[in-house]
C-alpha cells in the first residue's frame, strides 16, 4: 500500500527539473501548489462530462476511465476509431470549458520546458484505479506534431514507460508522483509510451485513484 508520509517522499533529493531524453522534460512537483484546485476542477468537469470507459476499435473497453474539457476532446468507439470531437458523444453537449487554472498551468509548464506559445485546445482527463493500466501507444491524432503535450499527474503514484519510436523498443521507467508535470515534444513527440498497472494505495487528495491531465494543441 502507498500511503503519504512526511518521511518517504519518493522525489526527495531529486532535481526539480530533469531532461529525461531529448524533448521530454520532467518538472517535479510543478503542479503541487495548485493540486487541490486542479482536483476540484476535475470534479466539476466530470459532473458535466462523466468519466467513461471508451471502446477501442478492436471492440475492447479501456480500463482507464476518461473525460475531456476544452473546445475539443479525444474519444474512441468501435466504428469511428480514435479522434477529436467538439461534443461529448455521451451527452451530445459541447465538452465543458477548460478551467482558466488548467490553461495557465499548461502554458507555464510548456514555457518552463522551452516551448513558448503553447495554447491547448484539448485536455484529456484519465482516471486510473488500482489494477488498471494504459498500454504502449503513440499520440498521433493531433494535427500538428510540432506542439508539445503537457501531462499532469495527480493522486496515486504511477510508473510511466517511455519507449522509442517502435512498439518493441526498450522503454525506461519513470516514476511519477502527485504534482509532477511531464512536457513531451520535439523529437520525442511520437515516442511510444504507456502507464504500468497502478498499485493499490490511498492518496489524501484523490483517494484510490490516479488522475492524469494531458493538454494538447489538437486542432
Ligand atoms: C498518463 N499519458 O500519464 C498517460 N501521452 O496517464 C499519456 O498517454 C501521455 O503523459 C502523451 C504525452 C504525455 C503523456
Ligand atoms: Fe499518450
Amino acid at each position: 500500500m502507498y500511503n503519504l508520509s512526511l518521511f518517504d517522499d519518493p522525489s526527495a533529493g531529486l532535481p526539480k527539473r530533469e531532461d529525461l531524453t531529448e524533448g521530454v522534460v520532467l518538472l517535479r512537483h510543478f503542479a503541487l501548489e495548485k493540486s487541490a484546485s486542479l482536483i476540484s476542477s476535475v470534479a466539476t468537469v466530470t459532473t458535466l462530462a462523466p468519466f467513461r470507459h471508451l471502446m477501442i476499435p478492436g471492440g475492447l473497453r479501456m480500463t482507464v476511465a476518461m473525460s475531456n474539457c476544452g473546445p475539443i476532446g479525444w474519444t474512441s468507439n468501435r466504428k469511428g476509431g480514435y479522434r477529436y470531437v467538439t461534443h461529448d458523444p455521451d451527452t451530445d453537449l459541447p465538452w465543458p470549458p477548460m478551467p482558466e487554472l488548467f490553461v495557465e498551468l499548461a502554458c507555464q509548464a510548456a514555457s518552463e520546458a522551452g516551448f513558448a506559445d503553447f495554447m491547448p485546445d484539448a485536455c484529456l482527463i484519465n482516471r486510473y484505479a488500482p489494477g488498471t493500466r494504459l498500454s504502449m501507444h503513440q499520440d498521433i491524432n493531433e494535427r500538428d506534431f510540432n506542439a508539445p503535450i503537457v501531462s499532469v499527474s495527480l493522486g496515486l503514484p504511477a510508473t510511466f514507460q517511455l519507449g522509442g519510436w517502435r512498439r518493441q523498443d526498450v522503454s525506461i521507467q519513470v516514476p511519477l508522483v502527485h504534482g509532477d508535470v511531464l512536457v513531451w515534444g520535439g523529437p520525442a513527440r511520437l515516442r511510444y509510451h504507456g502507464v504500468r498497472t497502478l498499485k493499490d494505495g490511498f492518496h489524501p487528495n484523490t483517494g484510490r485513484f490516479r488522475i492524469n491531465l494531458t493538454f494538447r494543441q489538437a486542432a
